[in-house]
């Protein structure tokens, strides 16, 4: 039997993206729980498609991350390493002053990928990581 009502949650946010957040959802006309509603259903869309690819998949990685976190850049090419044969190319951007777009260029079995993008969305100061797989 589905659960009625609504679970009340607290989140902790770093205020930066809090302040983006809300002027972002005061031009939509959403509230808080609208907003993080929609923002929770993308997300598990988002991760279900990953999940859902098979076989062999060609597609791009872009990730932002914080390159003043100790210890990230070389944990971030680390995993690059381990997953070296899916790799096929990757370009680096310094946005700013702290923050680092990567984009990786994938091809290969789709749940070699998937495991990279898990493992680079684990990493305490990677802020956001897209798969878009244009080939399966
Ligand atoms: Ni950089």
């Amino acid at each position: 039997m589905a659960k009625k009502g609504v679970s009340r949650i607290s989140v902790s946010l770093p205020p930066d993206l809090l302040d983006e957040f809300d002027s972002t959802i005061k031009q939509i006309g959403y509230d808080r729980s609208k907003a993080i509603q929609v923002s929770i259903r993308n997300f598990l869309t988002e991760n279900s498609l990953m999940r859902g690819a098979k076989g062999v998949v060609t597609g791009v990685l872009v990730m932002i991350y914080d390159h003043e976190v100790k210890g990230l850049e070389e944990s971030l090419t680390d995993a690059q390493h381990v997953h070296g044969e899916t790799i096929g190319s990757s370009m680096h951007i310094h946005l700013d002053e702290r923050n680092c777009l990567e984009i990786i260029a994938v091809k290969g079995e789709a749940n070699s990928i998937q495991s990279l993008a898990r493992e680079l969305m684990s990493k305490r100061g990677v802020k956001q990581v897209k798969l878009a797989i244009v080939k399966s």
